[in-house]
């Protein structure tokens, strides 16, 4: 059985052979990208039973990426094609130092096959067929119909799996300025929350994990993440209605390339909630499969396993502090 399904769209994402403009750039490598596919190669590669649901275009960049994402273990069944010509998004990565970590994006997915994902469209019973039904904010810019869609996932409907929603805010996508009031919209449906606090910041200049919380009091579970400083997740308890705030710091690690870092963090913090692991241990695995792809180019990487990780959650407060 499925634990868990990440709806949302993929793109074929070219790295850039070296950095510079946009336009002096001579070659690309070929990837893949898409936050919500990224929590599902991770959950997959950690042992997760775990469902890719999308649209793609009828095209050979379509066919790559259910491929690349299947070749994770990732359920890509539910995945329709477009058939109307609309096209599978696709990015390209910008430089600005050798080391990658400051970059941009060139995103090509206006009218993507993708962006015609709707209620209509979808089908609930897939969308419903996990445990947890993991979205982000990424995909309520898509479109108008995709706006839709998650509006109404984020209804507290009988029989809907836990909601969990990573803010993921992408300025460049956003056609006007109700991102702030949607994103919080969305996020106030959620059961389980993902927010950085630079996103906090500039979307709704709230500057402290608390001042997030009192803002967005309803979802079971809050995770504020501080970048390289580590994240604080406040959990509910639901006899006394009252938070437990745990924070566990990230590990130092010489960051190539940070895209893709808050995916897997989605992804290692979920791994240990399914496994029935305490808030530290759900925070930490988190911050180990964050750590694996911040030390890689690309946007997800194989993280690890699970015994391995195990390990390195299990050393003691002065091998992370
Ligand atoms: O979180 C990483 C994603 O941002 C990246 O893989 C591409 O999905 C993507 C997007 O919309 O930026």
């Amino acid at each position: 059985p499925t634990e868990v399904v990440c709806l949302g769209e993929s793109m074929v994402t070219f790295l850039p052979s070296r950095p510079g403009r946009l336009a002096d750039v001579p070659a690309f490598t070929r990837t893949i990208g898409g936050a919500e596919s990224n929590v599902a190669c991770a959950l997959a590669a950690a042992g997760h039973p775990v469902k890719w649901i999308s649209r793609v275009g009828a095209d050979g960049f379509g066919d790559h990426l259910v491929e690349a994402i299947g070749a994770y273990g990732v359920d890509t069944s539910a995945v329709r094609r477009d058939a109307d010509g609309r096209p599978t998004g696709i990015y390209f990565r910008t430089a600005t130092d050798r080391s990658t970590t400051a970059h941009e994006v060139a995103y090509y997915r206006a009218g993507s096959a993708a962006s015609a994902m709707s209620p209509d469209t979808m089908d609930r019973a897939d969308l419903f067929s996990g445990h947890v039904l993991h979205l982000s904010g990424i995909t309520a810019a898509l479109s108008d119909d995709c706006l839709a869609l998650m509006r109404e996932l984020a209804e507290r409907v009988p029989g809907r799996p836990l909601l969990s929603f990573d803010v993921n805010h992408r300025p460049a996508l956003w056609r006007d300025d109700s991102g702030p009031d949607v994103l919080l919209a969305i996020a106030r449906g959620a059961d389980l929350v993902f927010v950085g606090d630079d996103e906090a910041a500039q979307l709704w200049d709230l500057h402290s994990p608390r001042a997030i919380r009192a803002a967005l009091p309803e979802p079971a579970v809050l995770v504020v993440k501080a970048g390289a400083d580590g994240a604080t997740a406040f959990v509910r308890d639901e006899e006394d209605g009252a938070d437990t705030v745990t924070s566990v710091p990230a590990l130092a690690v010489d960051v190539v390339a940070p895209v893709g870092a808050g995916d897997a963090f989605a992804a290692g913090f979920l791994s240990a909630t399914l496994r029935g692991l305490p808030t530290g241990a759900r925070l930490r695995h988190g911050h180990l499969m964050a750590a694996a792809v911040l030390t890689d180019a690309g946007d997800v990487c194989v993280p690890p396993a699970r015994a391995h990780a195990d390990r390195l959650a299990a050393l003691d407060d002065a091998a992370w502090g």
